[in-house]
């Protein structure tokens, strides 16, 4: 076997002609980089995992305001009538009625708002960004999507999980990025998964990872 410690054992061995194994090899690779490249297209239209969303320009005050009103009007009371919200900072918890939209105008170094669903209904999410691009991804599922000032990505969102979710910016935005962690609640009120009031939901089974 010859390595690269010991001299070139013929000369100009770059011009030697390819050998079959290696013909074959390289054909095997090729193709398969050909099937993969196509396949990409037939997963927009086999299975329920890609979002082909659409996108619209926005401004970013604009964006942030809706936010700001939507959160006025549907962040969650707590047993004895405050506001909710959740950590130091006072994050809101928003729960709009199933088919409404959630706004989310990600900013450093926090996730605004934190969303509580119902299982089994259809939300229109509205994400954004307040300063530069944000991830938003959303685990233990594998989701993906980037947040640029300036645009609004619609998502349309069915969970079919009740639990925690946790929410993480994937795009690294500043010094800050990795502080930038959220969560996101599912519910099941006609079964009695609820919320906790301690940063948890109770009742029923818990699907989604805390
Ligand atoms: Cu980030």
């Amino acid at each position: 076997m010859y390595t690269s410690l010991q001299p070139i054992p013929q000369r100009h061995w770059w011009r030697l002609g390819i050998g079959t194994d290696e013909k074959i090899w390289i054909s095997v690779a090729y193709t398969w980089c050909l099937v993969m490249l196509f396949w990409m297209i037939g997963w927009l239209f086999l299975g329920n995992q890609n979002q082909i969303g659409h996108s619209y320009r926005v401004t970013i005050n604009g964006f942030a305001n809706k936010m700001d009103q939507m959160v006025d009007k549907y962040q969650l009371k707590d047993a004895s009538g405050n506001p909710m919200a959740e950590g130091s900072n006072d994050i809101p918890v928003v729960q709009v009625p199933p088919g409404g939209n959630m706004y989310i105008a990600a900013h450093q170094f926090a996730w605004p708002i934190i969303p509580v669903l119902e299982v089994g209904k259809t939300y229109v999410f509205h994400l954004s960004s307040q300063d530069m691009d944000h991830g938003f991804s959303l685990l233990p599922i594998v989701l993906n999507l980037q947040l640029i000032p300036g645009y609004d990505y619609i998502l349309h969102l069915t969970p079919n999980r009740t639990g925690v979710y946790r929410l993480v910016c994937n795009e690294f935005c500043g010094l800050g990025h990795h502080l930038m962690t959220g969560k996101l609640y599912v519910i099941d009120t006609a079964h009695g998964v609820v919320l906790d009031g301690k940063g948890g939901v109770k009742g029923g089974e818990i699907g989604g990872a805390i």
